[in-house]
């Protein structure tokens, strides 16, 4: 008995003044915790969460995600993906920069081949451009031996020009310019750059609603302009034309083209 009213007595808090226990026990009658604020949590801060810092997620920074750095994207959880790419196990094969009518912000993709001839995983490779672009893929993209990975704004279909993308970079954190742009990937952990393409629009191909696709498919290849041509058949509802995951095809002359919409 005395064991047990000591363990009670050490768990109950001091008071400075009567005044003080006269407002902590009338706050906490309502919200019936063991704290001293007026919230239902067990902490001592006025939030929700568990933690005592004072946004509304449980973990120690100020933002409102769940991971510990300050910045307010998704967290990356990597552990239930396969192995990433090495340098020279992906390349960028095809690339829609100004979709239309469907908006920029929902209906730009590009795609990656894995040639690496086993399966590799997206997760954790980092895409950059050469200006403030940035974008860590969050979650497993496991890509077969051979086949292709798209990575899009939206997986709205009602928004995305009827895409189905492999993985989405929602807000803007990740945009492909219309005029002159860069696409950095650089493998999880500072593995190596896996591959690059820097595009412009005097020796790229450059027509609205229409994607850019490479014949040549290797890391260096698709450097240069003359490595790309324009797609030729229409995808999805708004009448862009691409082979979003699938194989690219054949170049044709401009004036045998399917015309976009
Ligand atoms: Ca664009
Ligand atoms: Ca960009
Ligand atoms: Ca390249
Ligand atoms: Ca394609």
């Amino acid at each position: 008995m005395f064991l047990l009213t000591f363990a009670l007595s050490a768990c109950l808090p001091t008071y400075t003044s009567d005044a003080d226990k006269a407002e902590d026990t009338a706050v906490d009658t309502a919200a019936a915790d063991t704290d001293t604020d007026t919230d239902t949590d067990t902490d001592s801060d006025t939030d929700t969460d568990t933690d005592t810092d004072t946004d509304t997620d449980t973990d120690t920074d100020t933002d409102t995600d769940t991971d510990t750095d300050t910045d307010t994207d998704v967290s990356v959880d990597c552990s239930a993906a396969g192995p990433g790419p090495g340098v020279g196990d992906i390349v960028i094969t095809e690339i829609l920069k100004n979709p239309d009518p469907t908006v920029d912000d929902s209906g730009e993709w590009f795609e990656v081949q894995n040639v690496s001839g086993g399966t590799v995983d997206l997760c954790g490779v980092v895409l950059t451009d050469l200006g403030t672009d940035s974008h860590t893929i969050a979650s497993p993209v496991s890509i077969a031996a051979g086949a292709y990975a798209v990575i899009g704004r939206s997986s709205d279909t009602a928004v995305n020009g009827g895409l189905s993308p492999d993985y989405v970079i929602s807000g803007t954190t990740y945009q492909l310019g219309n005029d002159e742009d860069e696409l950095v990937l650089t493998a999880s952990g500072g593995g190596g750059e896996l591959d690059r393409v820097v595009y412009e629009q005097a020796t790229f191909p450059d027509t609205k609603g229409r994607s850019m696709q490479l014949q040549v498919v290797d890391t260096t290849s698709n450097d240069l302009g003359a490595s790309w041509c324009e797609g030729t058949a229409i995808y999805g509802t708004d009448g862009n034309v691409g082979t979003p995951g699938a194989a690219n095809d054949a170049c044709r002359p401009p004036d045998e083209v399917e015309p976009p919409h």
